[in-house]
């Protein structure tokens, strides 16, 4: 993934303008520059800026520590030496600090102690809570009954329900505790009671757990085997089963997904506010309460896997995992602006340049295709018509896209909208802030980012903006995303393509029932999983 790199040179100027424009600051400078101009030394210890602690100098190991002394913003050896040399020879600096009392009173004045307000992983409870013993007996006694004390982990879901913990913690828990196939007591009460006195809340409890204290957020690659163990154990998933060629594609939609909503900057890292910010955990919890995996469709979604797989491997025609521009053209019936999808291409996007987008490329791309309106969509599509990354989509960058619609409207036979019109209607659902210049955040403020995108990207989907269709929300019900809809219309009608291909290849060939998976009460084309196998 492309990550945004900060312009050091600019930020570290944003920051030296913003000390230079505080009132105190200027103030200081300004009598330091009469005191120059009249002759005199201006003063080592800025009156003004004693108590900003804010501007301590860099020699400060802890910055932020309430108890460090406040400092001149200069080497603590000039400091010494100025008072060392006030001492013997009075000096105009040596008059000002007389005159100065503020100086003396500051110093003197009793530190303030600023209260801890960070906690990186959580805040912790007052007074301190001591793990309940009665729980421990407990997990204790669980350990007691397997086979030498030694659990194995099929049985660490009652340990990590014991412990309080969601039950989908259990692999992840299991892995941190011990690295061989058996657990033992000793090893769980370790990584609990390090749980219980470092990580104050559940998101560094599930940081710690996941990556077994090895880092500070989570790659893709620690999902692996708590969604395979989902896979294995969720009684939503046991139709899976006998279908071990599915269960990759579907780790890697699932991580895909969790990638794409949790982390926000794109960075392929999740941190620990990535993850508090998000509902990941909440909707891994939700897992043991609900058997049947369809309803999670938050990331879960065995039916929204279904669908992505499908839509890759309709365009996948070589089926070896990857797909090129022209096949990448064939998606949705061409419906995609081609200028768009050309930019998929250049990095934008996608971890590197490359010719050819991978399967968790794909997965992206869908999502964001789909639901124009999800925060990380609108990032996505404004890289992709941001041409010349200057953070800005200018009139010429919407007029490139839109002659790409306007070929697209010349081939389906609809009215055509001039670029003009067009343009000013999608500044009017904008209202960017510069008249000529759509930044990210004019989009993220616009209450329809997905018809923006679509003027733009696709002419179908703006065409059909304003149809009602059989997805859409009623009242009263919790309103469905973009994706939600998508994700319904296309599973009923993938359905109804294998129920027909079923009745032909019935009639045709009765052995050909073998070759077929059962799934969800429906029947899914082996075809499909075993050509690409593991
Ligand atoms: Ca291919
Ligand atoms: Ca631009």
């Amino acid at each position: 993934m492309v990550t945004v790199i900060p312009d050091v040179k600019v930020k570290v100027n944003e920051f030296i303008i913003q000390w230079l424009s505080q009132d105190k600051v200027f103030d200081q400078l300004s009598d330091d520059l009469s005191c120059i101009l009249n002759g005199k030394v201006p003063d080592v210890v800025p009156t003004k800026l004693i108590n900003n602690r804010s501007l301590s100098p860099p020699h400060h190991k802890h910055p932020a520590s309430p108890r460090s002394s406040p400092r001149v913003p200069g080497s603590p050896n000039r400091a010494s030496a100025a008072r060392t040399k006030s001492n013997r020879t009075p000096s105009p600096a040596h008059e000002i600090k007389k005159s100065s009392p503020s100086i003396s009173n500051k110093l003197k004045r009793p530190q303030e102690i600023i209260p801890q307000f960070y906690f990186p992983m959580g805040k912790p409870s007052t007074p301190p809570q001591r793990v309940d013993d009665s729980r421990l007996s407990k997990i204790k006694d669980l350990f007691e009954e397997c086979k030498d004390g030694l659990m194995a982990p099929r049985d660490f879901g009652s340990v990590t329900k014991a412990a309080e913990l969601p039950l989908y913690w259990k692999c992840p828990l299991f892995e941190a505790c011990s690295s061989s196939d058996t657990c033992s007591y000793q090893q769980f009460l370790q990584v609990y009671e390090y749980l219980d006195s470092h990580c104050h809340d559940e998101a560094s409890k599930f940081l710690r757990v996941l990556t077994k204290g090895s880092r500070s957020h989570i790659i893709w690659e620690d999902f692996n085997n708590l969604i395979q163990d989902v896979i294995d154990t969720h009684p939503g998933m046991s139709f899976l089963d006998d279908a071990p060629e599915f269960h990759a594609r579907y780790i890697e939609t699932v991580t895909g997904r969790i990638m794409y909503t949790v982390n926000r900057s794109w960075s392929s890292k999740i941190t620990i506010t990535e993850l508090r910010e998000s509902n990941f955990l909440k909707i891994l919890a939700s897992l043991e309460d609900e058997p049947d995996i369809n309803q999670v469709s938050d990331y879960f979604s065995y039916e929204h896997f279904y669908v992505i797989y499908c839509k890759f491997w309709e365009i996948d025609t070589d089926h070896d995992l990857i797909v090129s521009l022209d096949d990448v053209m064939r998606h949705a019936d061409g419906t995609v602006n081609p200028r768009a999808l050309e930019r998929l291409f250049e990095g934008t996007v996608t971890y590197n340049k490359t010719e050819t987008l991978t399967y968790f490329d794909f997965i992206r791309f869908l999502l964001a295709e789909e639901d124009k309106s999800h925060p990380t969509a609108i990032e996505y599509w404004f890289r992709i018509m941001d041409l010349d990354g200057d953070g800005f989509i200018s009139l010429f960058e919407l007029e490139y896209f839109y002659q790409a619609q306007l070929e697209k409207m010349r081939l389906l036979g609809v009215e055509e909208c001039s670029v003009l019109d067009c343009v000013c209607q999608a500044l009017d659902l904008v209202r960017p802030k510069e008249e000529t210049k759509i930044t990210l955040t004019d989009i993220k403020k616009c209450k329809q980012p997905s018809l923006f995108f679509n003027i733009f990207l696709n002419i179908q989907k703006f065409l059909d903006h304003e149809l009602k269709d059989p997805f859409s929300n009623k009242d009263g019900e919790v309103p469905l995303t973009d994706w939600e809809k998508f994700a319904a219309r296309e599973y009923e009608d993938l359905i109804a393509d294998e129920e027909l291909n079923k009745q032909y290849e019935y009639e045709d060939d009765f052995e050909e029932e073998d070759e077929e998976i059962p799934m969800m009460g429906n029947v899914v084309a082996k075809s499909a999983v075993e050509t690409y196998g593991k």
